[in-house]
């Protein structure tokens, strides 16, 4: 005999669900009343689906011992059970539709009165923005229904239900369901009603669904409008005199929505119960000459895939947040999100269409775990779950459709290809034909109007810039975009400028998104941010959930001030010394009045002059010469460069006057090299060296210090602690370089000291710097000089055996006693590495030497300064010859390697600096490609000298 307490088969029932309204239009704002049911509710968790009937949906339960919740929130962020990430695999045995039996599941209770002066007439809906992964609800009692679609609104029509005072709203949230399935975004996994709960009244002659249709004319400069509604009622947009009855297409001269330019025009829509505030914004999106355009013109897409994030909070944001997203994606030039991966609060699309960005606006939808069993099953490809497929595209498309910053549709992510996807591109393409349809993963692009793909190479995307990749005929007249590239995964991504100089010369690509916005870490006493594995997941992907270009508390990465930098709209060209620079005015619709153009002149670093030209106003897309001013008189000798910047004249909606837009720098006068003369010679004393201002130790030539400053001398150092890109995924196929040099032994070199000697020049140790176990090595020989105070080291490296792999880094290290503020000449202000090097700027910079740590969440190599002419620290002065990276922590590199996280590094003694002469690039193979061979660092012979001497 079988029985069940409770009836729980909704949850793995493979239809969208019961009991909710049709989808509609989603607004912000309207006349009509509502009641906000977010704040703290009460709370009980079961470990299974059934552990609990449904009484306590009845009214008169009593919850006396249960504990309590915010919603919007996740339970398992608030203290009850704990989150898991996983990448693709899903964390439960693949049987669809079926989840395990242990299935936590949170019923909440709310008990609520309605406001004294509450409409007594016409009905309500009770609307959830979005619940994890499957929820069923009762009010007052009686059943509403049950749904899935956890990124999606669902609601409910309760009016008959609802009293004046004591209605109990009871929500009963299960972790896994059928749902889960079609939600395996590479994420946390966290349950729970994580948007608002919001209660609508609809006033009898209420708003129903409505779409706003409006386009603009290029060719005329005319905006049409065309409000279609569900309830008949009248459209009026006073700026532009408009008083139109739903339905009626009605034009104006209007000035059009661009992300660069996001004029919105006012408006109403008025139905006999209800104002409705709009916000329209004129555009026209077309696929035309195999091209995206907006208003007639290509776009180029600088985008970003953005994951909802907060390290507290999950993917519960409040406003400000998502506000603050947006005003870092404009302040750092970005132009374009996608919605990875299913559509984000309805908020930040309306910040969308306010300040300026194209969206590519995602369903919530992804089976990637699939593929391990070659996509047997597929969810997309079975015709059982087409009704919650195409619940999902329209749950999207009717909520989102009203937003000008919506441009693209995309179905989902990594679920493989299928007849459901191509029933959703059907029911999109005919639902709203104003806007274009895209689709990763199919190769065909029979459900897509864009050719899209992850992390191609460089050379790949260049074949497809040239239409020489060849495919199917519809994928060859289609545009291009990296839907994800450049994976920002530790420390990286490497190769952007090469990405963006492709995307700039072949018209058919269109830009790209990288991957991704935010590090995905949860807030965590012990570790500082967790990371997969820190919750003790027995099936996880440990910190490939922080790849980012945000930390998790929001602060830029490194990586972002790169990206910032290689898509800024504006473009200097020129020659320092001839006085001419070309002005090139990268924006796709916007004009350079917004800006104005600051200049400055360096001397060795130094500003000895700056002021302001007039900015040239070229077309976009095209350029203007500016002439430079002299260059100041009277300046000293030195290397001299002209810093051009451009700036915004005034204040915008998104930052301040005076706020950085672009920039360059422009070489005049050359540097000038140390130079030293050996005057002094080595003086042998008691078990010493002494020469110039340095004393070695006799006999094993290791230098002791320099001046009063102690040294741990230096010696050749190869190693750095691997970032993740080192590393690399480990379903890579080509080589990953990490393993290799851990392989080799790279990170346990051995110095066979073969010679110490003195003459008349100076000092000379002879080593060959190789790991245990093999024949390769680095035969290194340190020649010293000095003459009264200042001391010189020249390296030179021969590398012995078959290197084939390259090179970490190639330099040296040396210990200091302490060290607190680090002066420098050379690139800055932050780290650089060879291929994520444009924001890197000259100047003199200040810092202190835990300043420098770029506190990535899973330790690893970091904090390089590029193009140093010379550095100052712990009492030293030490110039390069030719120019080095410098890199200064309280830790070894060995250190920095064993760390898991950042709460790992404890400051030792001393300080460690490296000297190097080449760094290896860094590449993006934690997902993508490797770095390019112009970056990789080849072990050959190499020579490179350092002068030192007591600083100040
Ligand atoms: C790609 C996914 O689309 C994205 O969600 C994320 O997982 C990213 O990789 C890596 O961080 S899929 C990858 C197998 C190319």
């Amino acid at each position: 005999m079988t029985f069940r307490t409770t009836d729980v088969s909704y949850v793995e029932d493979v239809s969208p669900g019961r009991g909710a309204l049709p989808p509609r239009a989603r607004y912000a704002g309207s006349d009509a009343r509502s009641l906000s049911l977010n704040g703290s509710w009460r709370f009980r968790l079961s470990a299974t689906a059934d552990a609990e009937d449904d009484s306590f949906a009845a009214e008169g339960y009593d919850a006396g011992d249960w504990a309590e919740v915010r919603v919007p929130g996740h339970w398992v962020l608030q203290g009850h059970g704990a989150p898991r990430y996983t990448n693709h695999l899903y964390p439960f045995p693949v049987d669809p539709p079926h989840v395990p039996t242990e299935n936590p599941t949170g019923d909440h209770l709310r008990v609520f009165d309605l406001p004294g002066d509450w409409p007594a007439a016409g009905d309500a809906t009770l609307r959830f923005d979005g619940v994890e992964s499957c929820a069923r609800v009762w009010l007052n009692g009686t059943e509403l229904g049950e749904f899935k679609g956890s990124r999606l609104p669902h609601e409910f029509a309760v009016g008959r239900l609802l009293r004046p005072g004591g209605n109990v709203l009871a929500v009963r949230v299960h972790q896994w369901s059928a749902g889960s399935y079609l939600e395996d975004q590479d994420q946390w996994w966290l349950p729970g009603i994580f948007r608002e709960v919001t209660l609508l009244h609809r006033p009898p002659g209420a708003v129903g669904d409505f779409f706003v249709h409006a386009s603009y004319d290029h060719l005329t400069g005319e905006g049409t409008l065309r409000v279609d509604s569900e309830v008949a009622g009248r459209v009026t947009v006073p700026e532009l005199g408009i008083d139109a009855a739903t339905g009626e297409a009605v034009t104006a001269a209007v000035e059009p929505w661009t992300a660069e330019t996001p004029r919105l025009y006012d408006g109403v829509l008025a139905t006999g119960g209800e104002r409705v505030p709009l916000r329209i914004g004129f555009r026209t999106v077309a696929l035309e000459d195999g091209l995206i355009k907006v208003n007639g013109r290509a776009v180029l897409f600088r985008g970003v895939n953005r994951h909802e994030w907060h390290p507290d909070t999950g993917r519960a944001l409040d406003v400000a947040t998502m506000r603050e997203d947006v005003l870092l994606m404009k302040r750092h030039n970005l132009n374009a999100v996608r919605t990875s991966h299913y559509p984000p609060h309805p908020a930040f699309l309306d910040l969308c269409d306010e300040l300026g960005l194209w969206v590519v606006d995602e369903c919530d939808l992804e089976t990637h775990g699939f593929t391990e069993q070659d996509w047997r099953d597929n969810p997309v490809d079975d015709d059982r779950w087409r009704p919650a497929l195409l619940d999902r595209a329209a749950r999207m498309v009717e909520r989102d459709k009203n937003h000008p910053s919506v441009i693209v549709w995309s179905l989902g992510n990594e679920a493989g290809t299928g007849r459901g996807l191509t029933a959703m591109a059907e029911w999109i393409r005919a639902r709203d034909p104003g806007r274009l349809v895209h689709y990763e993963g199919d190769r065909e692009c029979r459900d897509t109007d864009v050719y899209s793909r992850m992390y191609a190479s460089h050379d790949e995307v260049e074949r497809i810039g040239q239409g020489l990749d060849g495919g199917p005929r519809r994928r060859r007249e289609l545009p291009f975009v990296l839907c994800e590239y450049g994976h920002a995964m530790g420390n990286g991504p490497g190769g952007l400028t090469e990405y963006q100089a492709l995307f700039e010369r072949y018209e058919r690509l269109q830009g790209g998104f990288v991957w991704e916005w935010i590090d995905h870490g949860i807030r965590h006493p012990g570790f500082g941010y967790a990371y997969g594995g820190d919750f003790g997941e027995e099936l996880h992907d440990g910190n490939f959930v922080c790849d980012g270009l945000l930390f998790p508390d929001r602060t830029p990465s490194p990586g972002l001030v790169e990206y910032k930098k290689v898509i800024e709209p504006v473009r200097f060209e020129g020659d320092g010394a001839d006085g001419t620079v070309r002005v090139v005015n990268r924006y796709d619709f916007a004009d350079l009045s917004a800006l104005a153009l600051e200049w400055s002149y360096q001397v060795d670093g130094e500003t000895v002059q700056d002021g302001v030209l007039t900015m040239p106003q070229p077309a976009p897309g095209a350029s203007a010469d500016v002439k430079l001013p002299e260059p100041p008189a009277g300046a000293r000798e030195g290397e001299t460069r002209w810093t051009l910047r451009a700036v915004l004249a005034e204040d915008t909606a998104w930052a301040p006057k005076g706020h950085e837009v672009a920039w360059t720098q422009l070489p005049v006068g050359g540097r000038v090299k140390p130079v030293l003369t050996a005057s002094a010679r080595p003086v042998p004393a008691e078990g010493l060296v002494r020469l110039g201002p340095a004393a070695f130790d006799a006999r094993t030539g290791a230098l002791l210090r320099i001046g009063a400053v102690e040294v741990d001398a230096p010696r050749l150092d190869v190693w750095r602690a691997t970032t993740d890109n080192d590393d690399g995924a480990d379903w890579q196929t080509d080589l990953r370089h990490g393993p290799l040099w851990r392989t080799l032994g790279l990170h346990r070199m051995q110095h066979r000291r073969d010679a110490v000697e003195w003459d008349a020049e100076g000092l000379s140790v002879r080593t060959r710097v190789a790991p245990a176990a093999r024949e390769i090595g680095l035969r290194t020989v340190y020649r010293w000089s000095a003459d009264g105070d200042r001391l010189r080291l020249t390296v030179s490296v021969t590398p012995e055996g078959d290197w084939t792999v390259p090179l970490p880094r190639l330099g040296i290290r040396l210990g200091l006693t302490r060290a607190d503020t680090v002066s420098w000449f050379g690139g800055g202000p932050g780290e650089a590495y060879p291929d994520s090097r444009a924001a890197s700027r000259l100047g003199r910079w200040r810092s202190t030497v835990d300043a420098l740590q770029t506190p990535y969440v899973r330790p690893q190599e970091n904090g390089a300064r590029a193009d140093v002419r010379w550095v100052e620290l712990g009492g030293l002065r030490i110039e390069g010859d030719p120019e080095f990276w410098f890199t200064a922590r309280r830790w070894t590199s060995e250190h920095l390697d064993a760390a898991r996280h950042l709460t790992d590094l404890t400051p030792g003694e001393g300080v460690w600096v490296n000297l190097d002469h080449a760094q290896h690039g860094l590449g993006s193979q934690s997902c993508g490609p490797g770095p390019l061979p112009r970056y990789v660092l080849r072990a050959r012979p190499a020579e490179f000298t350092f002068v030192f001497s007591p600083a100040g």
